[in-house]
């Protein structure tokens, strides 16, 4: 095991920037048999080879661990996570570059390590289908999960361009493996033009709950939380964040942005409520292309885009 603040002990602190790259500053492992003992272990899942857009979330993880800030209490809740949980960085899955089902297969194992050792893993994306693998692992081992899916996108698609194994598809694999327990799954933040009537339709019969952007416009982000912890109640959940969820304009670096989004400040209340009253066995954050920052057009996008609301509204107003 490395501890990157060793050398910095005796000033209590690390530099951001300096030393070994691991989430926080934490602990580093690759030894499974040094897990036991952690309550949390952070696996990184760096594969985009099932997007159907814009590919570089393969860069999130590193980036990710590059953005994470030192420990200390939150402002807010005067908790200080770091202190207060045991975490290890647990590195990351050994993904095959092309090779998406052994790349699968590999972070469904690293998973299953973590579990194993009974800490809880979370997941640092990588494309939305990681969490496929991530949540096999945990069903394995707690039976079939709750979950609460933060996303613009359903992701229950049969297919996307006629491909099974993709970043649409991997709920409607999960669900129809018996990974995740349909009446215990909700959505929040759905917004923009995929998917359509058919998926809708597969997710009613099966009693998912969704909740869209335009609920947590209208009902705020409190009550929104609510309607989705309601439907998931008590027993294990896997909380999946697609960063997608939120508004472009507070992150340009994802595969498919949609405008009319959640804000940052809705999201970070919104994971912090479902984790503190659920009872998470796993979670993941995923889509996030740290070179897409600057090169996605997002003024360009809600153009569009409201070009497409007035044609909406034009549409509602001959129907009469
Ligand atoms: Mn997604």
């Amino acid at each position: 095991m490395i501890d990157p603040l060793e050398r910095w002990a005796q000033y209590g602190e690390k530099p951001d920037y300096a030393g070994l790259l691991t989430f926080s500053g934490t602990v580093y492992s690759q030894d499974p048999g040094e897990l036991e003992g952690f309550d949390v272990a952070i696996v990184g899942a760096p594969m985009d080879d099932l997007v159907s857009d814009r590919p570089g979330a393969r860069l999130a993880p590193r980036a990710i661990r590059a953005a994470s800030s030192p420990p200390g209490p939150h402002l807010e809740t005067k908790v200080d996570a770091l202190a207060e949980l045991r975490v290890i960085d647990f590195g990351d899955a050994p993904v095959i570059p092309a090779d998406p089902e052994r790349s699968h297969a590999a972070i469904e194992a690293t998973v299953g390590q973590v579990i194993a050792a009974g800490a809880l893993p979370v997941v640092l994306g990588g494309d939305h289908s990681i969490t496929e693998p991530s949540v096999r692992a945990c069903a394995t081992a707690h039976g079939p999960v709750g979950m609460v899916h933060f996303d613009t996108h359903t992701d229950t698609g049969a297919e996307v361009f006629g491909v099974e194994r993709s970043h649409g598809t991997f709920i409607r694999r999960l669900v129809d493996a018996g990974q995740v327990e349909p009446r215990r799954y909700a959505q929040i933040g759905l917004r923009g033009y995929w998917p359509g009537e058919r998926e809708f339709a597969w997710q009613a019969e099966r009693g998912i709950t969704s909740l869209f952007a335009h609920d947590v416009r209208d009902l705020g982000i409190r009550e929104v939380v609510r309607r989705a912890m309601a439907a998931v109640g008590a027993g294990p959940v896997y909380l999946t964040v697609d960063v997608d969820v939120l508004d472009p304009a507070f992150i340009p670096g994802t595969g498919t942005p949609e405008p009319g989004g959640l804000t940052a400040s809705e999201l970070l209340l919104a994971v912090r409520t479902v984790a503190a009253e659920l009872e998470l066995v796993g979670a993941d954050v995923v889509e996030v292309i740290p070179t897409g920052i600057g090169t996605a057009d997002s003024s360009a996008l809600v153009a569009e885009r409201v070009v497409r609301e007035a044609l909406t509204g034009i549409a509602l107003r001959r129907r009469g």
